[in-house]
C-alpha cells in the first residue's frame, strides 16, 4: 500500500504532494512502482498536528480519488471522518482506512456497512494535538494485551454496525499513543493482534522510532527521508510474519524487498499488499 499524503504537514512528505496534479502524479508514480492500493489521506496524524475543515479534507482528497480510481487503481481513503468516507467511495474509493477505528466519527462506520467496502481499524487512543497523553499501558499484559483488546472492541462496534467479518482488516497503529519500546513490543508479538482473526495491515514506514533506533553518536534522531533501509528491513519482517499490508511511502523498495522473498519462496500465498 502506497501513501499519498495530500497534506501540507505530514511527518515525511508533508508539503511534497498537496496540489491535485502532484498528488495524482505521485499516485502514478506508487503504482509503476508495484503498489497495489494507493492510501489517499487529506488529514495529517503526526504527534501534535491540528485538524482540517472537513471541507479542506474534502477538496484535498476527493479530485484525487476520482482521478486515479478512473484509472484503475485500487484506492483506500485515509480518514477518520465519516462525510469524508462518503464522498471518497462515491469518487471510487474501494476502502476505508481509519486511525480512529471508528472512535473519532463513529457513523464511519454505517457508511462502511451500508457501501460494502473494505474497513481498516487502527489502534487509537487521541487526536494527534493530545495523543502522546494516552501512551501509558500500565495492565497486566502491557501494550500487547491494550491493544489486542482494545482493537477487540473496535471489531465489536463495527460488527454490530452491520460491517461483515470479512471486511475488516486490522491495524496496531504503531506510533499513535506508542513510544518506540510500545512499538517495537507489538512488532515482537504480532501474532496475539493476528489472533484476533482478521487481516493485519501496518504503518512503520519511516516512522520516529526507526529515527531513533538510528540516532547517531550524539543522540539526534536520524532525519525522516533516511529511514528508508531499516523501513525495507522491517518490511521484511513483517511481511514473513504474515502480515496483510504493508503502508509505505518507497513501494519500490518495499516490493524489491518482496520479491526477494517471493524467489526464496517465503512470503505467504496472498503476498502483502
Ligand atoms: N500511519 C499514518 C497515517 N495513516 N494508517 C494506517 N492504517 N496505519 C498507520 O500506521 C498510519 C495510517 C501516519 O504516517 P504518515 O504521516 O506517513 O501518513
Amino acid at each position: 500500500m502506497g501513501v499519498v499524503n495530500v497534506t501540507p504537514d505530514s511527518f515525511s512528505d508533508g508539503g511534497r504532494y498537496d496540489t491535485v496534479d502532484t498528488a495524482v502524479a505521485h499516485g502514478r508514480r506508487l503504482l509503476a512502482d508495484g503498489a497495489d492500493i494507493l492510501d489517499i489521506g487529506g488529514e495529517s496524524t503526526r504527534p501534535g498536528a491540528t485538524r482540517p475543515l472537513v471541507t479542506e479534507e474534502l477538496a484535498r482528497v476527493v479530485p484525487v480519488i476520482t482521478a486515479l480510481a478512473a484509472e484503475g487503481a485500487t484506492v483506500s481513503v485515509d480518514t477518520m471522518r465519516a462525510e469524508v468516507a462518503a464522498a471518497a467511495v462515491d469518487a471510487g474509493a474501494q476502502i476505508v482506512n481509519d486511525v480512529s477505528g471508528g472512535l473519532a466519527d463513529p457513523g464511519i462506520l454505517r457508511v462502511v456497512a451500508d457501501t460494502g467496502v473494505r474497513y481498516v481499524a487502527m489502534h487509537w487512543r487521541a487526536h494527534s494535538d493530545r495523543m502522546t497523553d494516552f501512551a501509558t499501558y500500565d495492565g497486566p499484559g502491557g501494550v500487547v494485551a491494550a491493544v489486542r483488546d482494545e482493537l477487540a472492541a473496535r471489531v465489536d462496534a463495527a460488527l454490530a454496525a452491520g460491517v461483515p467479518s470479512d471486511r475488516l482488516v486490522l491495524d496496531p497503529g504503531l506510533g499513535f499513543a506508542k513510544g518506540a519500546a510500545h512499538n517495537w513490543e507489538l512488532i515482537r508479538h504480532l501474532d496475539e493482534i493476528a489472533a484476533l482473526g482478521h487481516p493485519l495491515l501496518v504503518g512503520a514506514s519511516r516512522k520516529s522510532f526507526l529515527g531513533r533506533l538510528l540516532a547517531d553518536a550524539q543522540g539526534l534522531d536520524r532525519p525522516v527521508d533516511e529511514r528508508e533501509a531499516a523501513t525495507t528491513a522491517l518490511s521484511v519482517v513483517l511481511a514473513r510474519m504474515g502480515v496483510w499490508g504493508l503502508r509505505v511511502h518507497d513501494v519500490r523498495s518495499c516490493r524489491d524487498a518482496m520479491q526477494v522473498l517471493a524467489a526464496l519462496g517465503q512470503l505467504g500465498q496472498e503476498g502483502s499488499e
